[in-house]
């Protein structure tokens, strides 16, 4: 009888961080609470319109007051690390055309110390989404090349604070979406479109996404090199980014739509980690964009190469791709130029890839973790990856906790079926360090409001009561199974 009970068959090293993600705008709430300054989606949510059930993120699920309780959730699940957003506007009301603002330093000072008294290790993005408005207004944020000068003077100031005790820093919580929905279908702030498939029927340059991931690729740079040359040899921890990864599974056979599906992975998430990590755009989009994409100098590119020491990957869901560049196929999301003429959808004869559920682009394909982990492991060499999300929404219209919503088999079947077969690519050697469910609480689930839930933990939007589901016990279960209680020291 082995000691260590599961351990033995656990692919999960003892080093392995289990957690939960959470991002400041969907949990802090405290929108103008200690000299916090008002960023793009706090505009964007309180223009009628552009969230399905009116709300906002101005209280959330008030995590700004209310994290002592959480961290008792998190205690009880038994997760080693938490994964959570600055919001930079709390740190920079004015972003770097105004001062440093104090309290919010002391209230990120404070949730740190308390996570790792907890033995809970952060894992910060400084960037998911929001961003002070300021920016905005001054100059267009990401489309102008100024934003590279605040965001670098953003993340020093992080790293002069923070970075004694924070060992895992994330520059941008998927950039991917936030461009693509930002400056092509126009459904995040600030509502920039140029797509059919949108918000919007006409348009703004199709060329803005580009312009504008640029500007993040070179803040990423400009942050990760003030890192490597100012502060990492002390503080001794590792920096990166994380993408949203969708596994895109060619429709057919045929050499065609594989190429196609290639190109769909390259317009989305190597757009990014190419520049990054191998200093240049994919080929396909060079060939198939020209002069429509930005070019780095030779600068930038001594800049960009190993430009991260991980890839964090939020994967959820998993699209059929059928070629359109060789073959005339429907007019569809990604069938155009700008998306590689890759189009996605999750029919095939008729038949989803995986059983549908409330969130219109999620599918359930666990097969999916196992392949895009493999892919990324490919591509990019094995650089360490960490599973920055995964998890699973419902749509659960009472407040108060139903039967049904805490007794969420789904959630349970879903989370349990993807870490099967992340389990089976370390088992094939990817080296992935961590995995983050999304999410710990329901939250404000962006342009659905309320409306979607996807917490391990009901909250009840009348009196911000938090209620554990079964998958909340489920996940503790799960990480008692696959890690050693407390190492035994020699
Ligand atoms: C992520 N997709 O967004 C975000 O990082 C979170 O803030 C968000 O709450 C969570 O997932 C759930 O939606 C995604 O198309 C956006 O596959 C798009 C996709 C997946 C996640």
């Amino acid at each position: 009888v082995s000691l260590k009970g599961n351990l033995d068959s656990s692919p999960f090293p003892s080093s392995f961080l289990f957690g939960t993600a959470s991002s400041s705008y969907q949990f802090e709430g405290a929108y103008l609470s200690d000299g916090k300054g008002l960023n793009n989606w706090d505009l964007f949510t309180h223009k009628p319109g552009n969230i399905v059930d009116g709300s906002n993120g101005d209280v959330a699920v008030d995590q700004y007051h209310r994290y002592l309780e959480d961290l008792n959730l998190m205690n009880y699940i038994g997760v080693n690390s938490y994964r959570f957003s600055i919001s930079w506007a709390r740190i920079l009301p004015q972003g770097r055309f105004g001062s440093v603002n104090k309290a919010g330093i002391n209230h990120y000072n404070k949730l740190i110390n308390t996570l790792l008294l907890r033995g809970i290790k952060p894992f910060v993005t400084l960037t998911h989404y929001d961003i002070p408005q300021e920016l905005e207004n001054r100059y267009g944020a990401w489309l102008s090349p100024e934003v590279r000068e605040d965001f670098k003077y953003y993340a020093d100031i992080c790293f002069k604070h923070f970075g004694d005790r924070v060992k895992y820093w994330v520059t941008f919580n998927e950039p991917n979406v936030a461009v693509i929905r930002g400056y092509r279908s126009g459904l995040y702030p600030p509502s920039r479109c140029s797509s059919s498939f949108g918000n919007c029927s006409s348009g703004d340059s199709e060329n803005e996404p580009f312009v504008a991931a640029h500007n993040i690729i070179l803040s990423h740079a400009a942050a990760v090199d003030i890192y490597r040359t100012k502060y990492q040899k002390q503080q001794r921890g590792s920096i990166g980014i994380v993408m949203n990864a969708i596994w895109y599974e060619p429709i057919s056979n045929s050499y065609e739509d594989k190429q196609a599906a290639e190109r769909a992975q390259s317009f989305y998430m190597n757009w990014f980690l190419d520049p990054i990590i191998l200093g240049k755009y994919p080929l396909e989009m060079q060939e198939i964009l020209g002069s429509d994409l930005p070019v780095f100098s030779n600068h930038d590119q001594k800049k960009l190469k190993s430009g991260l020491d991980f890839i964090g990957v939020n994967h959820y869901t998993s699209f059929y791709i059928r070629d359109c560049m060789f073959s005339v196929c429907e007019h569809g999301p990604g069938s155009s130029k700008t998306e590689g003429f890759a189009l996605r959808t999750a029919l095939k004869d008729g038949i989803f890839i995986g059983k549908s559920t409330a969130v219109d682009w999620l599918y359930v394909y666990p097969q999916g973790m196992d392949k895009i982990v493999t892919y990324i492991k490919k591509r990019y060499n094995n650089i360490p990856m960490f599973i920055t999300e995964n998890g699973f929404g419902e749509n659960d219209k009472s407040d108060s906790p139903t039967e049904e919503s805490l007794n969420d088999l789904n959630r349970v079947e879903y989370i349990s079926g993807y870490l099967d077969t992340l389990a089976a690519a370390l088992r094939k050697g990817a080296d992935v360090r961590g995995y983050f469910l999304w999410s710990l609480l329901d939250n404000f689930e962006w342009t659905s409001g309320y409306t979607i839930r996807f917490g391990l933990h009901h909250v009840d939007y009348a009196t911000l009561e938090r209620t554990p589901r079964a998958s909340a016990i489920w996940y503790k279960q799960f990480i008692a199974n696959h890690t050693s209680p407390q190492e035994f020291s020699a």
